[in-house]
């Protein structure tokens, strides 16, 4: 469990209990005459149904950065995620940009976002200085290689010590910035330039990692393609259990916010488990 409370824009979050980050992915409807306004109802409904689920915070991202995805230009980017954080203004929850273009975070701090979910640990240009420059909180994630490539041959000596240094240094230079220690959260990135040996010895070794970040952790293992090759579940969409019990077992080995499609089931689960945990407190202390 993380006792730490996190700044994040408008808000200040608790992390004594794992938080749900609902996924909103903005992409547009090609098969709709609709077009631009079409996506953006979309989005918008799923966003209303995400907080209605529970979610803590939204995640929206206009980019894929999945293994072997398209190409989408900074301008592509912007025109699917701006409409719907202008919509989204003022939302009851924390509003978290998922993108490692600095121009796309430059726009979305704009417009307001209470963090910038960063795949890349700012790593673009000019985007330490910008959230140097702003209250945002801020996702460090690691991932070995770029999406188009990453997958092909992810080579580790010891992957737990190597994604902890790299986001130790990544805290450390924004640190060195003078970004408060409480706008930051790390990320191991998973499957993002790993195996699912390295997925699960992440995942395992989760208080270690934390460890070495020096920050809480954000994980995202919903719907991953290390479930698939777990399950033998080949439709993403088909991999509710299996996502559900991982975002369980990162949340007992203490990640303090959970990046999830499912945010009911993700919530009644965490539910379950805090209600375990607290009648394990009970008893001991009456021994
Ligand atoms: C992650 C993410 C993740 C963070 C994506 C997918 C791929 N951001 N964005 N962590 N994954 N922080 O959801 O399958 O794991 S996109």
């Amino acid at each position: 469990m993380c006792t730490a409370m996190m700044q994040c824009g408008r808000f200040q979050l608790d992390l004594s209990r794992p938080l749900v980050m609902g996924i909103l992915n903005v992409t547009p409807d090609s098969f709709s005459d609709g077009g631009r306004f079409r996506a953006l109802d979309d989005a918008l409904a799923q966003a209303e149904r995400l907080m209605r689920d529970g979610a803590d915070l939204l995640d929206i991202g206009g980019e894929s950065t999945r293994p072997n995805a398209a190409y989408v230009s900074p301008q592509e980017e912007m025109d699917r995620v701006l409409p719907v954080l202008e919509r989204l203004q003022g939302a009851p929850v924390p509003l978290s940009l998922d993108t490692r273009r600095s121009e796309v975070m430059r726009a979305g701090l704009t417009l307001g976002v209470d963090l910038i979910n960063d795949v890349s640990a700012l790593e673009d240009d000019g985007a330490l200085a910008l959230m140097r420059d702003s209250r945002a909180g801020i996702c460090l994630m690691h991932k070995q290689g770029n999406p188009d490539s990453m997958q092909q041959r992810p080579h580790y000596q010891d992957v737990v010590a190597e994604v902890g240094d790299y986001l130790r240094r990544r805290v450390a230079l924004c640190l060195d910035a003078g970004i408060a220690r409480e706008r930051l959260l790390a990320d191991p990135g998973f499957g993002f330039g790993k195996t699912l040996e390295h997925n699960l010895a992440l995942l395992a070794a989760l208080p270690a990692v934390a460890e070495r970040a020096g920050v809480p952790l954000l994980v995202g293992l919903s719907r991953k393609s290390m479930l698939g090759a777990i399950t033998g579940e080949a439709v993403a969409e088909q991999r509710l259990g299996a996502s559900v019990a991982a975002a369980l077992e990162a949340a007992r080995r203490g990640a303090a916010i959970i990046r999830v499609h499912d945010v009911k089931e993700t919530r009644q689960a965490l539910q379950v488990l805090a209600a375990l945990q607290q009648s394990s407190l009970e008893q001991d202390s009456q021994k």
